[in-house]
């Protein structure tokens, strides 16, 4: 299943340090086919897609894609990193700057089994509960009934 992400959540591609994009894209699990929503004021942002060497020194001129239209969507299309910068100068420095690591579905998968066998279990607990609570209501009859004689 494609997901779609807005890049910074509700705070959007900004400079102005709310956010920690590096942190916001380690807390996702990005796969091909996904698509990031760049939100912003076009008259202060811009998003450069960069090379792994412009990322690191915040160099724009030479972007491997431009987008400028405040609300861009931009599709995860393959394995690997996607490095994105602000053009504008100092924003990049500020920490407008994210690396998103394209990973392999399988990768994905290993944290799923632990989530699949908790399950079980509680379910289990939650019938043996409510076994629990008949016999004692089948007991507590019996006592009753003896009372009654
Ligand atoms: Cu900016």
């Amino acid at each position: 299943m494609a997901a779609v992400y807005q890049v910074g959540d509700s705070a959007g591609w900004t400079s102005m340090g709310q956010v920690d994009y590096q942190e916001w894209a380690a807390s996702k699990n990005f796969h091909v086919g996904d698509t990031l929503v760049f939100n912003y004021n076009n008259q202060f942002h811009n998003v450069k897609q960069a090379t792994q060497q412009g990322f690191e020194a915040c160099n724009a001129t030479s972007p491997i894609a431009t987008y400028t239209n405040g609300y861009d969507t931009v599709t995860l299309e393959k394995l690997g990193h996607f490095y994105f910068i602000c053009g504008y100068p100092g924003h990049c420095q500020a920490g407008q700057k994210i690396d998103i690591l394209v990973s392999s579905p399988t990768s994905s998968l290993s944290p799923a089994p632990s989530t699949q066998t908790s399950e079980p279990s509680v379910a289990s607990s939650l019938y043996f509960r409510y076994n629990l609570s008949w016999i004692l209501g089948v007991l507590l009859a019996f006592c009753l009934s003896g009372f009654a004689y």
